[in-house]
């Protein structure tokens, strides 16, 4: 028989309506309440791409594929599907209860974020480990990054060749291509988190297997907030760039993420389009993963591999 295993997966989260903005937003403040200027402007982005994001549903297809994958593609062990989100129900605290009423002793969990740092991975795992612990009996395994994934990276490499073999010969020549994730306050620095080398770590390899030679690795949708965050932030590094070289077109990578929601679709898709529409060039973003098979399937083969080198 099928050893019995919980997979929880873990996400930010987003408001399911919009009347969840304020407790979601006071959530990520860690329980101080934005002002009603703060929660204005939120709402003003969300109303940009549409109301409300899409991020709610993707991410439960994601987890609900990665299930049904990691199921399919081995007969050893039997995982049955937790979600836990970072910032509004089902919360981590919730999985990890859920787990444990339905007598899951051993548990792996992973984050739909490829980058490790101690402000983002850790805190997710902290707070599973920490409801497992109050509860008593689960054992939980933890991937911390899955960001030089072959599969991960093959996913990129091809989506940013199509772009690149769609355009213009004279467009290819001169574009430039910037690699992102979310940008965290400097802070992290002081425990020499490994966040920005593995960001480079991906662009590098992304851009060798794709064969492009001018990129650069930047940081997006920084917080509001008044200690520094790690920069260059992507659109100045597009204006930057851009007084270095003509460049014709800015192929944006958010890699740092995995779904389309509102840091894509508002970050990238609005704010970086100004800028590169500023410098007089064409704004290229590949579609993000989502649930496409090659990020399941990575990240199955991340989880798979960390069990067994257990
Ligand atoms: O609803 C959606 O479609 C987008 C959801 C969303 C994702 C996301 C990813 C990350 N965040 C990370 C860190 C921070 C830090 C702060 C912060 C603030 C916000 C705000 C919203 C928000 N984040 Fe987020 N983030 C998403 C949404 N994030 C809304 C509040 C308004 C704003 O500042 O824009 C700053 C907190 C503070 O003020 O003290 C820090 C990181 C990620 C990527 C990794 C992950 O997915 O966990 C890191 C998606």
């Amino acid at each position: 028989t099928k050893k019995k295993m919980g997979l929880l997966v873990m996400a930010y989260g987003t408001p399911y309506h919009l009347d969840d903005l304020e407790r979601y937003y006071t959530h990520i403040r860690h329980g101080r309440k934005p002002t009603p200027e703060m929660i204005e402007e939120l709402r003003n982005r969300y109303q940009a791409i549409g109301g409300i994001s899409p991020l709610a549903k993707i991410t439960i297809e994601q987890a609900k594929k990665l299930e049904e994958h990691i199921n399919q593609i081995q007969d050893q062990i039997e995982f049955k599907m937790y979600l836990g989100l970072k910032h509004i129900e089902p919360f981590i605290e919730d999985a990890v209860k859920e787990m444990h009423f339905d007598g899951i002793k051993d548990a792996v969990s992973i984050v739909l974020a490829p980058h490790y740092s101690t402000f983002s991975i850790k805190s997710y795992n902290n707070r599973a480990n920490e409801e497992a612990e109050k509860l008593g009996g689960i054992t939980i395994t933890s991937v911390d990054s899955w960001y030089d994934e072959p599969k991960f990276i093959n996913y990129w490499a091809d989506k940013i060749k199509e772009i690149y073999d769609q355009m213009p010969h004279e467009e290819r020549n001169d574009a430039m291509m910037i690699v992102s994730a979310h940008s965290l306050p400097e802070k992290i620095l002081q425990f020499s988190d490994p966040y920005p080398s593995q960001l480079q770590e991906t662009a590098d390899l992304i851009a060798k297997q794709a064969g492009i030679t001018k990129y650069a690795i930047g940081w997006q949708s920084a917080g509001n907030t008044p200690d520094p965050w790690l920069g260059p932030d992507v659109q100045d590094l597009t204006r930057e760039l851009a007084k270095e070289h003509a460049y014709k077109a800015f192929v944006y990578a958010p890699v740092g993420f995995v779904s389309e929601h509102l840091e894509v679709l508002y970050d990238n898709d609005y704010e970086c389009r100004i800028a590169a529409k500023e410098v007089g060039a064409k704004y290229y973003r590949p579609e993000m993963p989502n649930a496409h098979a090659d990020l399941i399937d990575a990240m199955s083969t991340v989880i798979l591999k960390k069990l067994a080198a257990r």
